[in-house]
């Protein structure tokens, strides 16, 4: 069935098109902006490239975000930030336990990711999913301009296009999944499993991360609903859905410029004092997601100093982790292994003063963490899945110095693009091991020709060029009936 799919297995190639002169509304779980008491409004915008991307073409379309603020029955009005109007969804505190943190994250979240963890599935759960589905679905309905393009994004939204759609026929509606969309073998274990295709379905083009996730979607629609795919296109009594790949990037131009700062470099140099200037500086930045393959590179590490093949006293490892999702069992299970894991490595091989792992469970600044991929030598990114990962890209655009070396997972979305990565299965703990002895010891003039390979890829297909390309398609002529 998925042989079918080749037309759907490439990124989309529609060339992006002049401004599209239509409104633009984006709606995701969360608004774009985090509390802040130093500004008029009370808000400021959240950092990241999906921001950064987004915000300048709603500014000019105007057009609106529609999301939640993050806090529990907040009843905010719509309000503006940097000329962007963002629309508040409420969520009460209830709901925040039964649709965000149980089916969002301890449901389908697991269950996206090779179902890695075991999912919850619960109706009373589902139900208040279902109705935040369509809270969201009736706000857009209200304020979205006649024949506007709206623009939804992530798993927690997979609802609302057809609902939408039901209530407000004249919309384009787009939706882009950031996460990967798994096998019908997993996606079949979901009691909702119709219900989320059928939701998926209300849309004119449905964008994923990785030629596998289009290809997974299209089977399970054919598989559950009986609905054919031709060349990316699924025919429908009402519209034509389209389904496309669009990997997401970085704001590479906004990093190089960080990366190159007076402040940065100054702040590199003492992040490496700070370290006891080593020779090679590891290093790990994600989210604390068990997803993340933390333990593993831990794991990796521990086994190449206990056999010798890395020196302590050449090299130490920075484990940077964001807190997340705290409230969530499986995520505090995995906090306590992976400082317990840093505790007994630390332990048997750090001297006084010299910790030969540094761990923070802290959230960086932007800044802090441009400066901090300045000075890492080899970066680990190690998933066992992952929609794309965004820190393998911001490592290389941080690179202004041409060096530096990448391992990255295979099941990273981002493998895809970055060949020039050292790509491993971290399943396979000999394998990773070889990895990151490989990256270590890499002569001068490989680094330097695979990182100028890295940035090229990174620089070509940046965050801009991904929202554009995936409007394009949007309203390209193919994708609608
Ligand atoms: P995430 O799972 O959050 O995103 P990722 O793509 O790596 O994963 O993005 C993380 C972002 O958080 C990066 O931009 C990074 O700079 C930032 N970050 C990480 N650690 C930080 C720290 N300690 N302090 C401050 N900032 C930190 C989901 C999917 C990914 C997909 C993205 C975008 O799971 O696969 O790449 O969405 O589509």
């Amino acid at each position: 069935m998925t042989d079918e799919l080749t037309p759907t297995t490439q990124p989309s190639q529609v060339s992006p098109s002049a401004p599209l002169n239509r409104p633009i509304v984006i709606a995701a779980n969360r608004l774009p902006v985090m509390r802040d008491d130093n500004t008029e409004s009370g808000w400021t915008a959240s950092p990241g490239g999906l921001v950064r991307a987004l915000l300048p073409m709603l500014r000019s379309s105007g057009g609106t975000w529609v999301g939640w603020t993050g806090e529990p029955d907040d009843n905010a009005e719509p309000f503006s930030v940097d000329g962007v109007d963002l629309h508040p969804v409420p969520i009460s505190a209830e709901e925040v336990l039964l649709y965000y943190e149980g089916v969002s994250n301890d449901g389908l979240w697991p269950l996206y990711h090779d179902a890695l963890r075991e999912s919850t599935y619960d109706s009373l759960q589902w139900n208040a999913y279902r109705n935040v589905n369509e809270r969201f679905a009736s706000t857009l309905a209200d304020i979205a301009p006649a024949n506007a393009i709206v623009w939804i994004h992530d798993y927690h939204l997979q609802l609302v296009p057809a609902i939408l759609r039901r209530l407000r026929p004249d919309l384009t509606i787009g939706f882009f999944l950031h996460i990967p969309f798994p096998p019908y073998e997993l996606f079949s274990r979901l009691p909702w499993r119709n219900e989320i295709i059928e939701g998926l379905l209300g849309c004119d083009l449905v964008g994923f991360q990785r030629p596998m996730g289009a290809a997974n979607f299209a089977a399970c629609a054919q598989q559950l609903l009986e609905v054919e795919e031709h060349n990316g296109v699924i025919k429908l009594p009402t519209h034509h859905a389209s389904v496309g790949v669009f990997p997401i990037s970085i704001d590479f131009a906004e990093v190089e410029e960080m990366a190159a700062g007076r402040a940065t470099r100054k702040l590199t140099s003492q992040i490496r004092a700070r370290l006891g200037d080593p020779e090679v500086i590891l290093l790990g930045v994600d989210r604390l997601d068990y997803t993340k393959g933390i333990g593993l590179r831990l794991r990796a590490f521990d086994a190449l100093l206990e056999s010798g093949e890395i020196d302590p006293e050449r090299c130490v490892m920075v484990q940077v982790a964001t807190p997340t999702r705290e409230a969530v069992e499986h995520y505090q299970d995995e906090r306590r292994e992976i400082e317990q894991l840093v505790g007994e490595i630390n332990g048997r091989f750090s001297r006084i003063g010299l910790p030969v792992i540094h761990y923070l469970y802290q959230t960086l600044s932007y800044d802090e963490l441009i400066a901090l991929y300045r000075a890492g030598d080899v970066m680990l990114v190690t998933p066992f899945r992952d929609g794309m990962n965004l820190v393998a890209k911001e490592y290389a655009a941080a690179h202004i110095d041409g060096d530096g070396v990448l391992v990255l997972s295979e099941f990273a979305g981002a493998a895809d693009e970055l060949t020039d990565a050292v790509l491993v299965n971290p399943h396979d703990d000999r394998a990773l091991q070889r990895a990151i002895v490989t990256a270590v010891e890499m002569h001068r003039h490989e680094r330097r020709q695979r990182m100028s390979g890295l940035r090229q890829q990174v620089q070509r297909m940046d965050v801009q060029g991904w929202a554009d390309r995936f409007l394009a398609n949007l309203v390209a002529p193919n994708s609608r009936s």
